[in-house]
């Protein structure tokens, strides 16, 4: 099986695991795992932020922030596709009684710059109280533009709104833009990233921001139940994940480019040119029926229906791609 569902399904290499079972451990409840520590000081130094959180999910981590940014009936403003409003099962809402104000996003993923404005409510006892700017970077596989994260997060500041990033897969936006991390992560008051994505750690996440954001997260993060123990295994993979699966990932981006350009031309699907590790197949409606079902009898797992999803990661390689082109091929 050729597994392109997500990036999430990459199982740690060996020297990863290597890596968890020599790790230093203790009791992180307490503040005592050493390999999370420095798990926590690296990703907020690289960030250029004073601090971290170590999370078990990017889940739990987006809804941290969120938590530590909006008190109950505040709301924050959010791409109507993004994953804090559309995949994490309304948390924001039920858990933490914050109220999203959703907005349609352009092809790039942005927000209009004008709508996020004319969505800040008045100060008025009929409304939520605006609290928060919600971004994310790599959207569905593309790059955030720059220019355009400068523009949004200066008219949130502006407007006296706070910030926040998803950057499950923002070390995907840095390889392929050359943009340095830190950079990027300058804009927001906190950014969550994943190590288990593309970076291809089996757990964990963390988010990063001031001494004072982060210290109301560590609280939100005890009530989620994301207080975990001798967490030092997982925060050791985090690291090795750090030191040796960041620069690779400009392969799975090349990966991906080739399994694009290796799916044109055939009538009723179009393809785009992907920025990272993701690609979009769009079907023609009498394509689409069963055909999830077919791929995944020929040996191809994505997800999908008229748009399938197709992500490359770490435990799929040059070669899996050519036979993923053959059998997407004959499939569609
Ligand atoms: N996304 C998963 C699915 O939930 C859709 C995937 O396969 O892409 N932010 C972004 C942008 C994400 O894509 C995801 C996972 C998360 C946050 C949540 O991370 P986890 O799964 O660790 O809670």
């Amino acid at each position: 099986m050729i597994d392109l569902r997500s990036d999430t399904v990459t199982k740690p290499t060996p020297a990863m695991r290597a890596a968890m079972a020599a790790a230093e451990v203790g009791d992180d409840v307490f503040g005592d795992d050493p390999t999370v520590n420095a798990l926590q000081q690296r990703i907020a130094a690289m960030l250029g932020k004073e601090a971290a959180l170590f999370v078990p999910t990017g889940t739990q981590s987006n809804l941290c922030a969120l938590m530590s940014h909006c008190q109950r009936g505040d709301e924050y403003i959010v791409g109507q596709m993004a994953h804090t409003y559309r995949w994490e099962g309304g948390g924001a809402a039920v858990l933490g009684s914050i109220q999203p104000q959703p907005l349609s996003q352009g092809a790039d993923g942005s927000l209009a710059l004008a709508d996020i404005e004319a969505s800040i409510k008045p100060d008025d006892a009929h409304f939520a109280i605006t609290r928060l700017l919600a971004l994310e970077n790599t959207w569905s596989g593309q790059v955030l533009p720059l220019d355009y994260i400068e523009q949004a997060t200066a008219l949130a500041r502006r407007r006296g709104l706070a910030t926040h990033l998803d950057g499950a897969r923002l070390f995907n936006a840095v390889v392929a833009s050359g943009v340095p991390v830190a950079e990027i992560a300058r804009h927001f008051d906190t950014v969550s990233v994943c190590f288990s994505k593309g970076l291809g750690a089996p757990v964990g996440s963390a988010l990063v921001g001031s001494k004072a954001l982060i210290a109301r997260a560590h609280r939100a993060r005890k009530m989620l139940g994301g207080g975990m123990r001798q967490a030092g295994v997982l925060a050791a993979a985090a690291l090795y994940a750090l030191d040796h699966h960041v620069e690779r990932l400009a392969e799975d981006h090349a990966n991906a480019r080739r399994l694009a350009d290796g799916l044109q031309g055939l009538a009723g699907v179009s393809v785009a040119t992907p920025q990272t590790n993701m690609v979009f197949v769009d079907l023609a409606p009498h394509k689409a029926p069963g055909v999830v079902e077919r791929l995944r009898a020929a040996g191809v797992l994505c997800t999908g229906l008229y748009r399938l999803r197709l992500v490359t990661h770490l435990d799929v390689s040059a070669d899996d791609i050519e036979r993923a082109i053959r059998v997407l091929r004959e499939t569609l």
